[in-house]
């Protein structure tokens, strides 16, 4: 063994045991927070500033879910003097738990971390051999790690959505692959008016350069661009909703820390700009909007009276119903997110509650071709023991291999010598909804094979990398001996795909005053990060809209 393999294997070891024993003190976080669950269950969720929907109310506009689309969507009702009542099954996700903080950090999982799970199912579920997951008390935590079949669906949950748990990355396509995202849709009109307008609402911008250089927790983003350009691949800055200037503090040490201290999944307590801090805020400083935090959509279907009955269910933090309730709403936006609003459609479509809606619902699904791996480098190539949880890079080999890949961060707190990525590709399967009448859910038709296309355009990039780099693919964050994290998607996208379940707008066929205003409109991929393609969507479907039906 060459004396570089010996030391490698040295500081592996060594990272290896330091490892362990910061895991060590992670379980014993997850611990102390099983313990501290506040006593009563909804006292979090009832203190949130939100007045709940009353048991019979009727409103103008009623919004399912609170992510980017409907999020837009009752700003801009709210803007046009409609008045609005957005339902999020959800917390508030506003008051600190036990420790002060109102979101648990990506290494100490604890009752705040999953959607009603008792062990954690984490997106990276070993190390070094080890697995990582953890039992926790069941909670209405903020992730959900949803197994569609085949598929595990990962979602945020509570007012903000997604935008709660992602990595901000706010990208927009590049204009000549616009064509292939949405058909239908107008590029001039998007590029020149709503991907702008969706990029001011979000609070989008780009890290700065020279900062960029310097930056102890861009290390592993540093050595991610020179293996990229080494190997011939355009390198790019990613545009993102965190505050940079907020992040130069926690570098500085002057304000707490919240990416660099490994906040991401579990949500960010400082620093990321959510829907929360923008266009939720904007929308709530109408006076017109008010939210439900803790109910969830069970039922659609047309009133006698004119307008949609909606059934709701209250929960409690341990997922229990405590009341349900039916209130009537002129018009409905679903924005439930792909997966949300694709099972509600089917399933009202299947039991005759919307007859009305067409053989469409529920088809067009895709995952956006997302497949994650890691690669192990020299040691002469630390990533380093700092990394901002906030992605800032990408490689694009979109148009030679079909892949956009984010040099995303490993928090681990300690020096892995690991290069980590999620590629965006250019899968070309697409999944459809069923409804299983004899289970009474609804089922995705995802094959695991399905990856396997994702797999050889992430390829196109990492082989050629690690040739050039003489280096390996990790095999120890997946599972044992697994180089793919080919069992997840962070991008759901389709299942009430434009003008095919509905109009060019997002109106459902077969129902007047329905809509879909969320990610399920898509077809199934963006070619980079979604949401600043659904925030720019919603954008111009709520301007027609509100326009042309109001
Ligand atoms: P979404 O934001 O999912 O909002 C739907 C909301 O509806 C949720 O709050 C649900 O709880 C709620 N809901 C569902 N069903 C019901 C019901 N029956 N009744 C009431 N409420 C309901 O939908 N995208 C990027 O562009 N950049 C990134 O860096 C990025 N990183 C990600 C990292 C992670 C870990 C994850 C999970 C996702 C990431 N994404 C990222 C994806 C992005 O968050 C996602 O595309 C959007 O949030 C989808 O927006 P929608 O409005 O479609």
């Amino acid at each position: 063994m060459s004396a570089d393999l010996q030391n490698r294997g040295h500081h592996r070891g060594s990272s290896r045991r330091r490892f362990i024993i910061g895991t060590g003190s992670v379980l014993g976080a997850a611990a102390i927070g099983s313990s501290n669950i506040p006593t009563s269950a909804s006292a979090a969720a009832s203190r949130s500033s939100s007045a709940v929907i009353a048991p019979d109310a009727r409103v103008p506009a009623l919004v399912i879910g609170s992510g980017y689309g409907g999020s837009v969507a009752a700003l801009r009702l709210a803007q046009a003097g409609v008045d609005v009542h957005i339902v999020e099954m959800g917390m508030a996700w506003d008051t600190p738990g036990p420790d002060g903080k109102i979101f648990a950090n990506t290494t100490s999982p604890d009752y705040r971390s999953f959607w009603l799970r008792t062990r954690t199912r984490q997106p990276l579920s070993n190390f070094l051999g080890y697995p990582l997951d953890k039992d926790v008390p069941r909670y209405t935590g903020i992730l959900d790690a949803e197994d569609m079949g085949g598929i595990i669906v990962y979602q945020g949950r509570g007012v903000g959505g997604g935008s709660l748990v992602n990595g901000g990355m706010a990208v927009t396509p590049k204009r000549e692959n616009f064509g292939a995202v949405l058909p239908s849709v107008d590029a001039d009109e998007m590029y020149d008016v709503y991907y702008p307008r969706a990029n001011t609402g979000l609070g989008v911008s780009t890290i700065d350069p020279a900062w960029f250089e310097t930056a102890a927790c861009y290390q592993y983003a540093r050595v991610g661009r020179k293996h990229a350009e080494r190997s011939g691949f355009p390198f790019l800055f990613v545009p993102d909703v965190y505050d940079w200037e907020y992040m130069k503090q926690e570098a500085a040490g002057t304000v707490p820390r919240s990416a660099l201290a490994g906040e991401i999944l579990y949500g960010n307590n400082h620093g990321k700009k959510t829907l929360q801090k923008t266009y939720l805020a904007q929308a709530r400083a109408t006076g017109k909007v008010t939210v439900s935090p803790l109910h969830r959509v069970t039922t659609v279907t047309p009133a006698a009276t004119g307008g949609y009955l909606v059934g709701i269910e209250q929960l409690d933090t341990t997922g229990a119903v405590t009341a349900t309730k039916t209130v009537t709403a002129d018009r409905v936006f679903f924005a439930a997110g792909s997966v949300g609003t694709s099972k509600l459609l089917v399933r009202l479509k299947a039991t005759g509650a919307l007859p009305g809606l067409n053989g469409e619902v529920g088809k067009g699904w895709g995952d956006n071709g997302n497949v994650m791996c890691g690669r192990a480098n020299h040691m002469w190539d630390p990533t380093g023991a700092l990394q901002s949880a906030i992605p800032t890079a990408g490689i694009d080999n979109w148009a030679a291999g079909g892949a956009f890949a984010e040099v995303a961060p490993l928090p681990t707190g300690i020096e892995t010598y690991a290069s980590f990525y999620l590629s965006i590709t250019k899968n070309p399967h697409r999944a459809h909804f069923s409804w299983n009448a004899a289970s009474g859910k609804v089922e995705l038709n995802w094959q695991t094979a399905w990856k396997q296309p994702s797999i050889d355009m992430a390829r196109s990039i990492f082989d050629r990398i690690n040739a050039k780099e003489g280096t390996i693919y990790r095999t120890d964050l997946f599972g044992a001996y697994k180089i793919w994290g080919d069992h997840l998607t962070y991008h759901p996208l389709g299942g009430a795909v434009l003008s095919k379940a509905t109009d060019n707008y997002g109106r459902l066929h077969g129902h007047s005053g329905l809509y879909v205003i969320d990610g399920s409109l898509i077809p199934g991929n963006t070619s980079v990060n979604p949401f600043v393609t659904i925030t720019a969507l919603a954008e111009r479907n709520i301007e027609e809209i509100i326009a042309a039906d109001l």
